[in-house]
């Protein structure tokens, strides 16, 4: 071999080798060596799936839980949160969350009904008579207890988010009393509660994922649906459905929760460390909730939604009674402790 040759092979050789050592990929793809604090202990990044906006309250409460537990664990764990439904809708997150392939999660309460014999009982109609009352038993021993019931079904609860209290809305016409929604074909999310709920009043339920409600508003699919201030207006439904009945005949919360692959891999310290910056994120997101229900409300009126404001829930109480009587001996003994 000659002198060129030789050299070549032996920058060939070293490239290999830099290369070779610079790609050294640990077994999981998402962790890597090295924190800021010079620690060479491995960080591990998870991935958090939020179907509403980059600045929606849910987001910025998950958002403070990353940065909580990004300090709790001293930067060994990272979460990057994906906004705006990117990892798919709802049902989707949730199977992808069970089998381990998406570590966390923000979702509404009413689709883990599938999920746990007991948590469908946030979904009961009336059932909060006080807000700061819910909020007591949900961030204490009941809402630990009730978020326990996911046990065995792949998903870990973490805490709850505020979601205010959801009314009907529809293109139709303005709806002041429960006779007023005979015949109107309204979406629900995937839930036999939610169907029962929407039935007892005389409408029809078609469950959809909440990304679809849009143009099935907009081409006559359905005539409604229902939801919160917030997502009636940052999913742009206001301008397909105008008539808003403010009857808040529901304060399902929000949940956010991991999976039991992630969970059986943290340490106790660090599943304790999980917890707490669930529940220091709460405060944080509720304000932002507040906020936002103030300005949803005034942006769906300044754009002409037409408000129908209902006082007296009493009517609207005696309608949705099939549901009691349906779920009542299902639901009892939770019913008991968030009401007693
Ligand atoms: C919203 C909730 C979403 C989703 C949506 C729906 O209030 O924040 O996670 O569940 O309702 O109606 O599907």
């Amino acid at each position: 071999m000659n002198k060129k040759l030789v050299a070549l092979f032996s920058i060939l050789f070293f490239v290999v080798i830099v290369l070779a050592a610079c790609g050294g990929e640990s077994e999981d793809a998402s962790s890597e060596e090295g924190n800021d604090d010079g620690s060479s202990e491995e960080t591990v990044t998870l991935t958090l799936a939020e179907n509403h906006p980059d600045d929606y309250p849910t987001t910025v409460g998950d958002k403070k839980f990353a940065e909580l537990v990004e300090e709790k664990t001293d930067g060994r764990y990272e979460i990057e949160v994906y906004s705006g439904g990117q990892l798919g809708e709802e049902s989707e997150v949730l199977e992808q969350v069970q089998l381990g392939t998406i570590e966390l999660a923000r979702v509404n309460a009413i689709p883990l009904t599938e999920f746990s014999e007991s948590i469908g009982v946030l979904s009961m109609p009336y059932l909060f008579e006080d807000e700061e009352e819910k909020w007591e038993k949900l961030n204490g021993e009941v809402g630990q207890d009730l978020l326990g019931t996911l046990d065995g079904s792949g998903l870990v609860g973490l805490t709850f988010y505020d979601s205010g209290e959801r009314s009907f809305y529809n293109n139709v016409r303005p709806v002041e009393t429960p006779e007023d929604m005979e015949g109107l074909q309204l979406r629900v999310q995937s839930s036999d509660l939610a169907i029962a709920i929407v039935e007892s009043l005389g409408a029809s339920a078609t469950p959809m994922e909440y990304g679809e409600v849009y143009s099935a508003l907009q081409t006559g699919v359905i005539d409604g649906a229902e939801n919160n201030f917030p997502s009636y207006y940052t999913s742009n439904h206001y301008e397909v459905a105008e008539y808003f009945t403010v009857n808040g005949y529901q304060g399902t919360p929000e949940v956010l929760l991991g999976s039991q692959d992630l969970w059986d891999d943290l340490s106790d310290e660090d599943k304790e460390a999980f917890k707490e910056a669930a529940m220091e994120s709460v405060d944080v997101q509720r304000e932002a909730w507040a906020e936002l229900t103030e300005e949803a409300r005034e942006a769906v009126t300044e754009n002409g939604s037409e408000l129908i404001e209902v006082s007296d829930t009493e009517e609207w109480r005696e309608a949705v009674q099939p549901v009691y009587d349906e779920y009542g001996d299902q639901y009892s003994e939770w019913i008991d402790r968030f009401t007693e």
